[in-house]
């Protein structure tokens, strides 16, 4: 049948352009991020598309450094607590980061919870690091858009290179 002959056709000359494969690239990127503190306070959700606009997330925190690092910095500029990534919006108790298991938002983080805490209480699924708790700087889950809790933030903004670009 004709139609049926066409179609053949068509992905017969669909395949003959990818047979034109010349070669090979391995390409080896490097992943770098920045951290970026930002005062003015905002609700979870709209602190975290203000860092999507610009081409980041809200922070992940990886490792004791980070978490040290970022605590001191809000201190420096009398930021009690801001938002970062971690939240169980989706499944209560699971904290993920918002920038997802990708290079910066592995899914285990690091998270050190201040004394009691998570403790969803009211149904809490953002998370703020609390630079003054006076059992040092910790992570507190806090309700995502109560009026009253809104945050200075910290976004995280993820750029690649590629340092390697082999042609076999
Ligand atoms: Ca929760
Ligand atoms: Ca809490």
């Amino acid at each position: 049948e004709m139609k049926t002959s066409l179609a053949f056709l068509f992905a017969v000359l669909a395949c003959a352009s990818a047979t034109n494969l010349l070669r090979l690239r391995t390409i080896t990127r490097v992943y770098a991020s920045s951290y970026h503190i930002i005062k003015t306070p905002e609700l979870w959700i709209n602190a975290q598309k203000k860092c999507k606009a610009c081409g980041g997330n809200l922070a992940t925190i990886t490792n004791p450094n980070d978490h040290a690092y970022l605590a001191a910095q809000l201190k420096k500029m009398n930021i009690k607590s801001a938002w970062v990534g971690l939240n169980d919006i989706k499944t209560e108790k699971t904290f993920v980061w918002v920038a997802g298991s990708s290079a910066f938002g592995g899914k285990s983080g690091y998270k050190k919870w201040c004394p009691k805490e998570p403790n969803n209480k009211g149904n809490e699924d953002c998370v703020e690091l609390v630079a003054n708790h006076s059992a040092g700087p910790c992570l507190n889950d806090l309700r995502c858009s109560f009026p009253t809790n809104k945050r200075g933030y910290i976004c995280e903004i993820i750029a690649s290179k590629t340092t390697h670009d082999v042609t076999i």
